[in-house]
């Protein structure tokens, strides 16, 4: 699949925005991670033409961007983690940085922000028109944040106090949707443009660890597939290079009766009567549980309170 200019740029600047862009320390833990298979076709966002302040800042069409994958098949927004291969609890230190989800031209970026709980997590806003950010956690505090224009500063989020991962959308502009995947420690990364992550390790203790790869569409229970067992020495380990498999997704959705659908990547609401959503959504994960109702009149109210004005 071509990987459109639009969407390599946001995938650029969000490595760049999250801090991962800079040459690793000799002892992180680097790696890259493909897409085996063939990568679902990506629709393009046709509501966005509905909103000429999104649509004219676009000289392209603009996709869905939750498959973002290269040439070669480098998979961007892949969220990989560490475990302790002993099963015991994995800590350490707040990172300093805030984790950081802007607004580009009516998209998120980047798609995926990874956070320990109690990291700062600032939303920015590059568009000069409004938005909301709308968190919907299922465990965390649910925000509505309004923004009326350029936000460089941003607004917090969070922090967040417990693991998950969720959503947050735009009611305003209803594609807009990114995942927040909050961890406890804060040995995480997010793939960018070429597949590939850092690990920071500082403060990593000596041992064994497994790798876990999490991704959106392709392995998105808990914290996803995983991968090899590795042994960190001083901070440092090899991680051989890992591909998560387009057609086991898809063979995990097919199993889920009326649930995720990889070719049109939507996700089933629950119908009135079915089972309780945890049988139902084993293929959508914790993000398939019914999101709580986004309404476009929540937004503009957040929008007019923030601006002391009736809209
Ligand atoms: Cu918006």
């Amino acid at each position: 699949m071509k990987v459109s200019g639009w969407i390599a740029a946001c995938a650029l600047s969000a490595a760049g925005l999250v801090g991962f862009s800079a040459p690793p320390a000799a002892a992180d833990i680097t790696g890259s991670v493909t897409l085996e298979g063939e990568a679902p076709e990506m629709e393009e966002l046709e509501a966005m033409q509905g909103k000429p302040e999104c649509a004219e800042l676009h000289a392209e069409p603009v996709v869905d961007d939750r498959v973002i994958v290269g040439e070669g098949g480098e998979l961007v927004n892949v969220v990989v983690s560490l475990k302790r291969a002993d099963g015991g609890e994995l800590t350490g230190e707040i990172p300093q940085e805030p984790a950081v989800l802007d607004q580009v031209g009516c998209m998120y970026v980047p798609h995926v922000v990874a956070a320990m709980v109690g990291q700062q997590v600032l939303a920015k806003s590059q568009d000069d028109f409004a938005h909301n950010v709308h968190p919907v956690p299922f465990e965390n505090e649910e925000q509505n944040i309004a923004f009326i224009g350029v936000d460089q500063e941003g607004k917090e989020l969070g922090p967040y106090q417990t693991p998950e991962k969720f959503q947050t959308e735009c009611n305003v502009h209803p594609w807009m949707k990114a995942r927040i995947c909050v961890f406890p420690h804060p040995y995480f990364a997010v793939t960018g443009e070429g597949g590939t992550y850092t690990i920071p390790t500082a403060g990593l203790e000596d041992g064994e660890y497994v790798v876990m790869f999490w991704h959106e569409v392709f392995a998105h229970e808990g914290d996803g597939v995983e991968g090899p067992t590795i042994t960190v020495e001083n901070g440092a380990a090899e991680v051989d290079a890992f591909s998560l498999s387009a057609e086991a997704a898809a063979a995990q959705a097919d199993e889920v009766e009326g649930d995720v659908q990889l070719a049109s990547l939507e996700t089933a609401a629950p119908e009135a009567g079915a089972p309780a959503s945890k049988e139902r959504c084993t293929a959508g994960g914790e993000c398939c549980k019914k999101a709580k109702p986004a309404k476009e009149a929540e937004a503009v109210e957040a929008v007019a309170d923030a601006t002391g004005r009736e809209e």
